[in-house]
Parts: structure tokens; sequence; C-alpha cells
């Protein structure tokens, strides 16, 4: 944990005026670490500070350059919508002294601050399906406002995020170094990807790729990544770090992934897992609402593929990590990537069990806005 002082000297870069009342760890990620600054001042606005991890993120200036692009093309989008609040409905990054959006400090860590919207909430669970179709709305208008942004103008912060060859790739890696010994114990699991690696390449195939377009999305969609104001609708999308270029699909499958799920994303006892269609439902037509007008056919009918591949593949990185030794997502205690991926293991199991009536949920809401689905 940082210090005020410490905390009050690299907030003191940002072209803000903040006199630091009190400071929190603030949020449950896995990657970067982010503080909360309250002001003294009850009138001035509070601030997240964040400490960007550099082994993940490694060219924090593409990062960068790609959040104040994308912040610009929704801030524009969102005023010029009559009943638009950019600033409440877009995050706000603040401005270094030397007019760069990141500081790095003489520790080598980066950091980026912005504005804390007030009165806003977010939720690790969803509780309601008003809270699901919100969050669907917010991921789906997301999308729909950044459709006409050209997606390979982007910078690829982190090369093949959501490419599954290449996850797999990195799993027989860490299986053949198998620096902690690890392996022996996660046979079990590593057959099980292994089963089910052919069906999971979907979107690496010739055919899907050029049937797919490239659009701008988000990356990490997790429910908690969406602020919902007091009423619990939709009203900004954080954690912009990955967006990028990719298929709609996947942010479809990351966000089911986190909604449906009945227990948290690292469930100890895997049979507790259950799967909340209704959620399901209503996220998909909170989705299909905002995105359903821009969406080709294709693309509709591989939101499935999304929702089988996102746990899958999150299966697939907690395990690499569990066996080179716990090197990328933060852990709480020894063996929880492993507990995380037995977990995700079991999510998929039963969104493959279900995944006809998945489609046909799909198609139900779709039909609203096409004849032939
Ligand atoms: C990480 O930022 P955070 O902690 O929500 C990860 C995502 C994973 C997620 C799993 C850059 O996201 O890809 O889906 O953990 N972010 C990165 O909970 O790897
Ligand atoms: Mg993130």
């Amino acid at each position: 944990m940082q210090s005020v002082k410490n905390i009050a000297e690299i907030a003191d870069f940002f072209n803000c005026r903040v006199d630091i009342a009190s400071l929190k760890k603030f949020g449950s990620g896995h990657i970067n670490n982010t503080y909360f600054l309250k002001n003294t001042d009850a009138d001035g606005p509070d601030y997240l500070l964040q400490q960007i991890n550099h082994r993940v993120f490694t060219d924090v200036e593409k990062l960068t350059a790609n959040m104040c692009r994308v912040i610009d093309h929704l801030k524009s989008k969102v005023a010029a919508r009559e009943s638009g609040c950019a600033e409440k409905e877009v995050m706000t990054l603040i401005e270094g002294r030397d007019g760069k959006y990141f500081y790095q400090d003489n520790r080598g860590s980066y950091w980026r601050m912005c504005i804390f919207l007030r009165d806003t909430k977010t939720y690790d669970l969803v509780e309601t399906t008003k809270q699901a179709f919100e969050g669907g709305k917010a991921f789906g208008r997301f999308q729909n406002m950044l459709s006409d942004m050209r997606a390979e103008t982007l910078y690829e912060v982190i090369p093949n995020f959501h490419n599954i060859e290449s996850r797999l790739s990195a799993l027989r890696q860490a299986v053949e170094d198998d620096p902690l010994k690890r392996v022996s114990a996660v046979r079990a699991q590593l057959d099980y990807i292994d089963g089910h690696a052919e069906e999971m390449r979907y979107f690496q195939r010739p055919q899907q790729q050029s049937a797919l377009p490239k659009r701008v999305t988000h990356n990490d969609t997790k429910f908690n990544n969406v602020l919902l104001n007091e009423l619990d609708e939709a009203q900004c999308v954080i954690d912009l770090d990955t967006v990028m270029c990719g298929y709609v699909a996947y942010d479809f499958g990351d966000a089911i992934r986190t909604i449906v799920n009945t227990r948290a994303e690292d469930e100890e006892d895997p049979e507790k897992i259950g799967l909340n269609i209704p959620l399901f439902k209503a996220y998909t037509k909170g989705y299909l609402q905002e995105a359903g007008g821009f969406l080709i056919d294709a693309e509709v009918r591989s939101l499935i593929m999304g929702v089988l591949l996102l746990p899958y593949m999150q299966a697939v990185r907690f395990l690499t990590d569990h066996i080179s030794g716990d090197t990328y997502f933060k852990i709480k205690f020894e063996g929880h990537n492993l507990q995380r991926t037995k977990a995700q293991l079991r999510l998929f199991e039963l969104l493959y069990e279900q995944k006809e009536e998945l489609d046909r949920i799909v198609a139900a809401e779709m039909s609203n806005y096409w004849k032939e689905f």
C-alpha cells in the first residue's frame, strides 16, 4: 500500500486540484492497482489514481493513445445526443503537467488519473434482471458508438489477447517448462482443455475470419466494468485498457461469463456453480436493443461461440499462470489460479450443455429486429 505522501506527490503531477482527505485501495482488478482519492473540498471532484501494471502493458504510450482516442470518440458521440452528458457517461482522464495522460515516477512505475464518477456503483455479482439488462445496454451502446471507428487504427496493446491458438500455445509452453512441478497435479484439467480445443478454434478459422468484421471492442467486459447509477441504470463503461480490434462475440461472451454464473469467478466449490438463464436473457435483450441495428448476421450467429470461448480461454489463462508460478494475475493464496481454473471450466461445461437453449434465446430476441431470425 502506498502512503498518502507518495500518492499526493504523484497526484500533484496531474492538472487537478486535490487535497487528499483520505486514500483507499479501490476495486477488485487482477492487474492494475487503483486508489480512491477523496477530496477535502466537498464540492471538488474525487479521483481514481491507477498504477498501471507495466509487465502486462509494456507500452504505456500506445495504451494511453488508444484510450484517449476512444474516450474522445465516445465523448463526441454522447455530446451529440440531446440528453447526453459526456462527463457522466464517459470516463475523463486528467492531463499531466507535460501534456501526457500518464506519469512515470522515479521508481519506474506508471500512473494515470481519472475523475471518480459520484453516485455510481458496480457489482461483482449481478443481482437482478434489470441490472443485467442495463449491462447489456451499456456494452451494446459502447460498441455501437465505436462502430464507425476503424478498428485497425488502434494499437494492439496486448498482441493476440483473445487468440485462443496463442493462449493454448502459451499453456503448452508452460507445461513443457513446468518450473514449479505443478503439472502432474493438473492433468485432468489439461485433458479437459485439450478435448475441447478444436471446437474452440472457431474464431481462428479462415471461414470465420473472412465472415466476421473486426470492430472496436472492449475486451474486458466483466460486469463490474459497468458503472450503474442509483437507479441501477447503465451510466458508464470503464476499464478501457484493452479496447482494441476484436470480434463482438468476445465482449458478449466475457460479459455473460460474469453474469450468468451464480457464484464468483473463483468459486471454491465448482459444484455450487449454476447458470442464471433469466440474467442471460435480460443481458441479451439489452445488448441487442443497442447493437441489433449494426450487427451482421454472421456476428449474431457467433455470439454463443463467444459465450463458450471466454470462460474456456479464461481457464486456459488461469491454468497457464498457475503452472508458470502466478506471475500474471494477482492471487490471494497459493493455488488461487487453479481454483479459478476449475471454476471457469465448470462454468464452461454448464454453458456447453445449454448452448442450444442459449442460441434459441438469442434468435428469439433478435427476431425483434430482423424478421428472418
Ligand atoms: C483481468 O482488469 P481486470 O483485472 O478486470 C484481465 C482480463 C481477465 C480478467 C479476469 C489485461 O482483468 O483479461 O478477463 O482479469 N485483464 C488483462 O477476471 O489481462
Ligand atoms: Mg482490466
